[in-house]
């Protein structure tokens, strides 16, 4: 497939409702919307960095930046068969996973579209609907939260993520578990603590959680490691995951018993099938992570959530739980079975709506002709 040109969208959507985390509070989502134009076809990936590095390091304003003065450079005019090409083509890019990972997934679409293979058949994917839950932000006080879970059990969401920070963390946590007690319960500190503070959390080993996501700094290891040993409850890594080389010594030094995939993370789909294998391989429990994603994302995510070791529920929620407009014509809704299905449509399965993703659109830029 020779890449003939490609056009950038940098978005800003308004969320339904705003989500808070121990690195912010967010009213909006920013992405870039990639579209790779080749031979009478045309590839759509999403890089899912934000506005700011609370997160992360990277953000739409340095995707933007290494997209457009050192990555596109590198592909555009040039033949690219395989995400295994594209990421030999970039490799002297050191990091910035996000923005590479948003250009390999218009890869993907586009390899689907020449191929009339939907995603799901690229990666191998097992499953045509996938377990998912919802990821809740932090909310003004436990009783409100509760209303929040409530209402999304009402929509038929069976698992469900709290985000924690110091202060926010134990108390809200016992009020969920008391109120629901059989409910799949889950958190997620985004390295809020330190080893010190981490030990709070003993008081909520004993509420029967899923897995406590990413309490420490990404790049300790080794003290998730000893905060493993010291708690029944099994720890989750997200941040801490940036490639197969993180996981395998995550894995190796016990330092977590399951991994949060998300593909943006790892620099794309092909580094995220290849954390799955490797977690496969030693019995390590992964699922798929989310990043507010538009429909783009989601429907990447989904497809990659359907490899067969993907065995807790996604945070993969249906689009009205992000946004009112999304800038796919097609939406993803829940089905009675907190499931969503796995679009079969050819590459992603998703289309642009041009007038919704003009709306949003802060800025957009065409490369090559
Ligand atoms: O840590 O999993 C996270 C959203 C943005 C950045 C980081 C995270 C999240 C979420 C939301 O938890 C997951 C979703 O997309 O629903
Ligand atoms: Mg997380």
């Amino acid at each position: 497939m020779k890449i003939e040109k490609i056009k950038l969208n940098h978005l800003r959507m308004p969320l339904v409702s705003a989500f808070e985390t121990s690195f912010g509070r967010a009213t909006m989502r920013e992405s870039i919307i990639l579209q790779i134009y080749s031979e009478g076809l045309i590839g759509i990936g999403e890089c899912v960095a934000d506005h700011d590095p609370g997160y992360a390091y990277e953000t739409t304003g340095t995707a933007w930046h290494i997209l457009t003065d050192f990555l596109l450079p590198l592909i555009i005019e040039k033949r690219i068969n395989s995400p295994e090409e594209f990421q030999g083509m970039v490799a002297g890019v050191r990091g910035h996973l996000m923005a590479k990972a948003g250009l390999e997934m218009a890869i993907w679409d586009l390899l689907g579209k020449s191929n009339g293979k939907s995603l799901k058949e690229l990666l191998k994917g097992e499953r045509n609907k996938v377990q998912v839950g919802v990821s809740v932000g932090i909310q003004d006080s436990p009783q409100v939260l509760a209303n929040v879970v409530e209402g999304y059990l009402a929509k038929g969401y069976s698992r469900i993520k709290l985000k924690i920070k110091p202060g926010r963390d134990v108390k809200d946590t016992i009020f969920i578990r008391r109120k629901f007690p059989d409910l799949l319960l889950q958190v997620d500190a985004n390295s809020a603590y330190s080893p010190e503070t981490a030990q709070n959390l003993l008081e909520i080993d004993n509420c029967n959680l899923l897995m406590i996501e990413q309490p420490l700094f990404e790049d300790d290891l080794w003290e998730h490691h000893k905060l493993q040993k010291q708690f029944k409850t099994a720890i989750c890594l997200d941040e801490s995951i940036l490639s197969t080389h993180h996981a395998r010594a995550a894995i190796e030094m016990e330092a977590c018993r399951i991994i949060n995939i998300k593909a943006g993370r790892v620099g794309g789909l092909r580094e995220a099938i290849a954390v799955h294998n490797i977690c496969m391989e030693n019995g390590i429990k992964n699922w798929c992570g989310g990043m507010l994603e538009t429909g783009i994302g989601r429907a990447s995510n989904l497809a990659l959530a359907s490899l067969p070791n993907f065995c807790l529920p996604g945070d993969i929620s249906a689009s009205d739980r992000y946004y009112k407009q999304d800038i796919t014509n097609e939406s993803f809704s829940l089905n009675s079975d907190s499931t969503i299905n796995v679009p079969d449509g050819i590459g992603l399965g998703v289309t642009l709506n041009g007038k919704a993703l003009k709306n949003y659109t802060l800025k957009d830029a065409i490369y090559g002709k």
